[in-house]
């Protein structure tokens, strides 16, 4: 089966990197998650980053804050696609740094950069990109899709149906 891997640049990141694990147990994709720092462990991050492919993973979610290198710099050493995850941590000031850190990558090298602290979404942009060569994930996908719509008219219909007190 095909392997998502998830990274962060600390365990302090897990809160938001969880949420990927989260949505992937939930459609049925297997991950592999660990702490990649890529400015306190350098050496690590090329490691991890060139053996990806060999080690069967064939997306990277990258989560990190602050100067926020650690998907960048994954992309740089893989070929495989890079979601990354701008998280506001404590060392962030307002969050903008991680996201500009992760979204501004030059030409030439994409991180496919969520929204902050959008660790579902780079979850299920990583099953999404899977599916593409995986019709019954396409199928699970599609079905969580569905029920996304389903709430929604739920609620609608909660507030077409609600008396003010
Ligand atoms: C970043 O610095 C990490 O990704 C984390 O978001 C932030 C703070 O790290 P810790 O000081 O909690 O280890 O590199």
């Amino acid at each position: 089966m095909s392997k998502v891997g998830i990274i962060m640049g600390s365990n302090s990141d897990l809160g938001v990197m969880e949420k990927a694990m989260g949505v992937l147990e939930e459609l049925g994709v297997e991950y592999e998650a660990t702490v990649v720092s890529a400015h306190r462990t350098p050496e690590r991050l090329a490691e991890y980053a060139q053996s990806a492919v060999g080690n069967g993973f064939k997306v990277i979610i990258a989560g990190a804050g602050g100067a926020a290198h650690l998907p960048g710099m994954v992309a740089s050493y893989t070929p495989l696609p890079v979601i990354g995850v701008p998280v506001k941590s404590s060392n962030s000031i307002d969050g903008w740094d991680s996201v500009l850190s992760i979204l501004q990558m030059p030409a030439g090298v994409p991180v496919a950069t969520v929204a902050l602290d959008g660790g579902r979404n780079a979850g299920i942009l990583a099953a999404q990109t899977l599916a593409v060569a995986d019709s019954n994930l396409l199928n699970r996908i599609a079905k969580f899709k569905e029920d996304l719509k389903l709430k929604v008219l739920e609620a609608a219909s909660i507030v077409e149906n609600h008396k003010p007190k």
